[in-house]
């Protein structure tokens, strides 16, 4: 049985080479922690973090094939692997130098046979996690409550239709912000996987909505009761498990926050494969959340453009990541939530070397947008010319607009006056070329 520390024995802290070699791939050739840009450090803007599930419990197995990726700390009793995994996590996260992890409640401790034996597991591994996370600064980024893959959510857990399993979810959700609070994580995500249906013939749409805004209430109301200081934050997915889920997209959960006027205590962690698979682009929920003040975090993986799965990639692409550091820092940054690599390795990349190769990869990625977005905001060209675009609402009747207080008569009269108005080009493939000179 191997003792702490000797999970990646023959892989040292990773440093930051910037002049490495094209197949120099255990450093960091762009991600440098400390370097800091527009006022804050590199580590800061980007606050990655590692999770658990993809990365330290998957097995590789895949509806179609047995599992490939034999890790030796997921070996032994439910109760020992629990352990072994997260003392492999945090040699993982140490030695790469993330400061972020997150889970799920049912990753970090087996599921017991009750209720009561569930949060007794959970108390004995988070104690191991309470003592690691001092031992190396680690911290949560965000703790999750798993209300998707045990058999009695089958049929969704706040908006199933038999109360009593959207109590056990509610019992599950009240531990989860207990472990929240014990381990001092900075947020709390909700992810609806069952919530949604296969058929709308045997689904009441409007009961499950209501039921789903008062499972929130209570989430709300417990959290405020136990002082526990976190950002609540609900994760968009349109579909996969269900056909359809409540939770489709940014602009579909903030409806729903604004409708049941529980806006105030929730902020979206956005997941750009899950954007792409409602058929936006990479980068559209990123934007639309943060327009509403809504970006609470990133789950910051991709998909493969050319497949309409959830393939929970690690993040390659930098003109994505451009984009999304430009939303970033264009709010200021998205502490207390931060990068998350919802990413998993292919089934086919078994080697252990394999999780540091991905992480590097996709934290170098954003190291890359993450300047690329600097370099074209300091500069403001494309800040200053999409502010000309708009130079019409800043004074006159678009300032009127633009406060609210114009009339459709005062339109009218405008256009009685002023006549037809002059063709003005988009100028699209400027933008594109001037973006593409950035990255
Ligand atoms: C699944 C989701 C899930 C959430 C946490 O597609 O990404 O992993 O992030 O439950
Ligand atoms: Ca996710
Ligand atoms: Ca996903």
């Amino acid at each position: 049985m191997a003792t702490p520390g000797e999970f990646f024995a023959g892989t040292p802290k990773i440093p930051y080479r910037p002049t490495a070699g094209p197949g120099e791939v255990m450093c960091f050739k762009h991600y440098n922690a400390e370097e800091v840009l527009m006022g804050k450090k590199m580590e800061d803007w980007l606050r990655f973090s590692v999770c658990y599930w993809h990365s330290f419990c998957a097995t590789g197995a895949d509806p179609f094939g047995f599992p490939t990726l034999h890790r030796p700390w997921n070996e032994g009793t439910p109760m020992d692997a629990a352990k072994r995994r997260l003392q492999a996590a945090f040699e993982f996260f140490t030695k790469l130098g993330v400061k972020y992890y997150t889970f799920h409640d049912r990753d970090m401790a087996p599921e017991g046979s009750t209720l009561e034996e569930s949060n007794r597991n959970l108390d004995e591994v988070t104690d191991l996690a309470l003592q690691l996370q001092s031992q190396t600064g680690v911290r949560v980024l965000w703790v999750t409550c798993n209300l998707f893959a045990h058999q009695r959510y089958m049929n969704g857990a706040a908006t199933n239709p038999d109360c009593h399993v959207l109590a056990y979810a509610g019992a599950q959700v009240k531990k989860g912000l207990d472990i929240a609070k014990k381990l001092g994580a900075e947020n709390f995500v909700f992810w609806g996987g069952r919530e949604g249906f296969h058929s709308i013939l045997n689904t009441d749409v409007a009961s499950e909505l209501k039921h789903m805004a008062s499972f929130f209430r209570m989430a709300v109301d417990y959290k405020e009761r136990i002082g526990l200081k976190c950002q609540f934050l609900i994760e968009p997915k349109p579909k996969e498990p269900c056909k359809h889920q409540y939770d489709y997209d940014a602009m579909s959960v903030i409806g729903f926050l604004k409708h049941y006027g529980l806006d105030r205590h929730f902020k979206l962690n956005i997941e750009p494969n899950h954007t792409t698979l409602a058929g936006h682009s990479y980068e559209h929920d990123i934007v639309m959340a943060s327009a509403f003040g809504m970006l609470g975090s990133v789950d910051s993986n991709t998909g493969s453009p050319d497949l309409g799965w959830d393939t929970d990639q690690f993040p390659m692409d930098v003109k994505n990541t451009t984009l999304v550091m430009k939303s970033i820092v264009e709010q200021g940054g998205v502490q207390p939530g931060g990068l998350n690599f919802d990413a998993k390795v292919r089934r086919e990349s078994t080697d252990p070397e394999d999780l540091f190769i991905a992480h590097i990869g996709a934290m170098d990625a954003f190291a890359r947008g993450l300047r690329n977005a600097v370099h074209i905001i300091e500069e403001g060209l494309l800040a200053g010319m999409v502010k000309e675009r708009y130079s019409s609402f800043s004074h006159g009747i678009g300032q009127k607009v633009e406060d609210g207080s114009a009339t459709l008569e005062e339109m009218e009269a405008f256009v009685r006056q002023n006549g037809e108005p002059k063709v003005t080009s988009g100028k699209q493939e400027k933008y594109e070329s001037i973006f593409n000179h950035y990255v």
